[in-house]
């Protein structure tokens, strides 16, 4: 892990990628597992204090074939209900909050969400933000782990998605988690150890020593460098991987960070609400520096997607993000 500290001096971007590729074998086939074996479970964060909460066991281990066979009944202490929410606070053990957007994801959750709820120490909630999925993503989650909470997303955009999330988190941290395969569950707990030892916010990054990437393309890797080097020279900031969707925070900033309003109704002429796609991630990062919180890059090996198609397209949500930079620079500006 590597303090981002706001200095203007500091490296443009990333030296360059430390890329590990992931050599291990994809799922679906036959004897194949999901990830390469996770080892031993991480370690915990500290000593758990007084009023420990342990989350579930896990619905199902990451076994072969998983997804193709039955779901069996889940024992009763699964069929947990989602707890009220409590005001989030900072401590040693924090409740996790996992918000996963998904947009026909449903062959994908089948894999990725027992291995989160395999984590541990255990994560507190998961919550689905769906975007009208057509592939029965919502059933297929609900099957998949019972106590998983499916929401709807207001408007359109993984934007929208994530501050839809957000709001109904109840958990003391939010982990920003997507659904397609590429995030490794395994790295949650290092993502809250950086929250626990005192940053604000968890940004994950595959160009951080110790990450990688094996589903960014040349041209993604460039363009993201290049916003990361006007990211950083607009901010102070000392970012590494600007366009990364892997990151983690306290949810006391949710109302700091003033994302778009989940209740504003879709423009009728099918434009996207500013902040509602792709830019999240750059909308994030801005205002957590413009606010002078302390930042923690955390090293993130990036999969390849298991199934399905990105979302994402590079040069017209390149250009949101850049957009999104320049007008956050200048929200910066006014309010000093
Ligand atoms: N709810 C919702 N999720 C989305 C939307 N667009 C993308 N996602 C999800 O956001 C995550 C990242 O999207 P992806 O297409 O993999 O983009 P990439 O990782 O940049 O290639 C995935 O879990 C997607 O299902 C959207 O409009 N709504
Ligand atoms: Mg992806």
């Amino acid at each position: 892990m590597s303090a981002v500290t706001p200095a203007r001096s500091g490296p443009p971007h990333g030296a360059g990628p430390t890329t590990q590729p992931y050599r291990g074998p994809r799922p679906g086939g036959p004897g194949q597992q999901p990830y390469p074996p996770q080892g031993p479970p991480p370690a915990p964060y500290g000593p758990p204090p007084a009023g420990y909460r342990p989350g579930p066991p896990a619905a199902m281990p990451p076994v072969p074939g998983l997804g193709t066979r039955p779901t069996p009944p889940p024992p009763p202490d699964l069929e947990r209900r989602p707890r009220p929410r409590h005001a989030p606070r900072r401590s040693g053990n924090p409740a996790v909050t996992v918000v996963v957007p998904t947009r026909n994801e449903a062959r994908n959750l089948e894999v990725v969400l027992p291995l989160i709820a395999a984590v541990r120490p255990a994560v507190h909630e998961i919550i689905v933000v769906d975007g009208n999925s057509t592939d029965g993503t919502i059933e297929t989650a609900r099957r998949t782990l019972p106590w998983v909470r499916c929401i709807t997303q207001t408007r359109k955009g993984k934007g929208n998605a994530m501050a839809c999330g957000f709001a109904a988190a109840t958990g003391d941290v939010i982990v920003m988690f997507d659904a397609d395969g590429s995030a490794d569950p395994g790295e949650i707990p290092a993502f809250v150890s950086a929250l626990v030892a005192g940053a604000d916010f968890a940004k994950g990054s595959r160009f951080a020593k110790g990450g990688g990437s094996e589903d960014i393309t040349l041209l993604r890797k460039t363009g993201n460098a290049g916003l990361n080097t006007v990211a950083n020279a607009l901010f102070g900031t000392t970012y590494t991987d600007l366009c990364y969707g892997y990151n983690a925070f306290w949810a006391d900033l949710v109302p700091m960070l003033e994302l778009p309003d989940p209740s504003i109704p879709q423009p009728e002429d099918g434009t996207m609400v500013w902040g509602d796609g792709f830019e999240i991630e750059t909308v994030l990062n801005c205002r957590i520096a413009a606010a002078g919180l302390k930042i923690t890059e955390v090293p993130s090996v990036e999969k390849e997607r298991m199934f399905g198609e990105t979302n994402l397209r590079t040069f017209a949500d390149g250009t949101r993000v850049l957009r999104t930079l320049l007008s956050e620079h200048r929200r910066a500006d006014k309010r000093k």
